[in-house]
């Protein structure tokens, strides 16, 4: 379903304002398992039981054991940015217009890349919250009920990781919103479409915004996608991306 996309969302052959959003498909290939995949992440844990506030409240120490597991496989050395991260990052500094990358990821492969503007909306695994204060610190050990606050080390166990949970606000919705009122491109990549708010980002763009959908499986909102792109983040994101720039030369 590919419609000749250099239509008239292009001024002078270039998408103006453009935003992007990616979920775990596009870190697969890293070595970070998804979600719903067979290999998926909640195998062996039900999110009801590690990724919501009730959970964290019965038993903070499984939550804990789920993220400190996640944390310490983030940072293993075999773990890095894939052919996709890197092409959006090399994408957002070659683009002359708005550009916003909007990822349901709490891993940092985005960031270690290169990408700049990045909107965690489900937060950032690297990052500990205090639960008194809502302060964030870089995060990198083991959390847990043992864990000493970075400023008050009498005071334990206050630390939560900081991400998003089922029944929690995500970051940055009405940022979003207005991002995707105004695109002109909007590229959903390597996300199932079945969590919510985030899911809806495609029906907040406009009529005049260009949709492409990358993904290797059809997603419950494939077809507000005026473009689908079947395949693998790693191979379809950097050949789209170059498509873009070329168009645009
Ligand atoms: C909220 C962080 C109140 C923690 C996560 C309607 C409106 C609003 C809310 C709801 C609603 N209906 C239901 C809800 C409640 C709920 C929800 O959506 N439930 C679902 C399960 C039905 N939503 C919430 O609770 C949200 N908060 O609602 O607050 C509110 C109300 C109104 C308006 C605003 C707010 C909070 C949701 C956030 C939960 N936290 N993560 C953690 O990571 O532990 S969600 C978790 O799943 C991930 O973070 C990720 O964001 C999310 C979705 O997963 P995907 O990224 O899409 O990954 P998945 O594995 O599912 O899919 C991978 C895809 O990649 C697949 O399509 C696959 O084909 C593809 N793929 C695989 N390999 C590749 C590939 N593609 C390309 N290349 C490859 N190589």
């Amino acid at each position: 379903m590919t419609e000749d996309w250099r239509g008239p969302y292009m001024v002078r052959g270039k998408f103006m304002k453009v935003l992007v959003l990616t979920g775990a498909g596009i870190s697969a290939e890293s070595g970070i398992p998804t979600f719903r995949g067979s290999d998926g992440l909640w195998e062996g844990f039900r999110p009801e039981d590690v990724a919501t506030p009730e959970a964290f409240q019965r038993d903070p120490a499984l939550v804990h054991r789920f993220y400190n597991e996640r944390r310490r496989r983030l940072l293993s050395p075999d773990i890095e940015p894939n052919a996709a991260h890197r092409a959006l990052a090399a994408f957002e500094s070659q683009h002359q217009d708005d550009f916003l990358l909007v990822t349901q990821n709490i891993d940092d492969l985005h960031q270690r890349s290169g990408s700049q503007k990045i909107l965690c909306m489900h937060g950032e695994l690297l990052k500990a919250r205090c639960m008194d204060s809502g302060e964030c610190f870089p995060w990198k050990e083991d959390l847990g009920l043992d864990t000493p606050h970075p400023r008050y080390p009498n005071r334990l166990g206050r630390l939560r990781p900081h991400v998003v949970w089922f029944g929690e606000m995500p970051f940055g919705l009405p940022t979003i919103e207005q991002a995707a009122a105004q695109a002109d491109l909007f590229l959903a990549i390597g996300t199932s479409a079945v969590v919510y708010p985030a899911a809806a980002i495609v029906q907040w763009t406009g009529p005049h915004c260009h949709r492409v959908e990358i993904n290797v499986d059809a997603t419950p909102a494939s077809q507000a996608f005026q473009q689908v792109i079947r395949g693998k983040a790693s191979s379809e994101v950097p050949k789209f991306l170059q498509e873009i720039l070329n168009a645009a030369q």
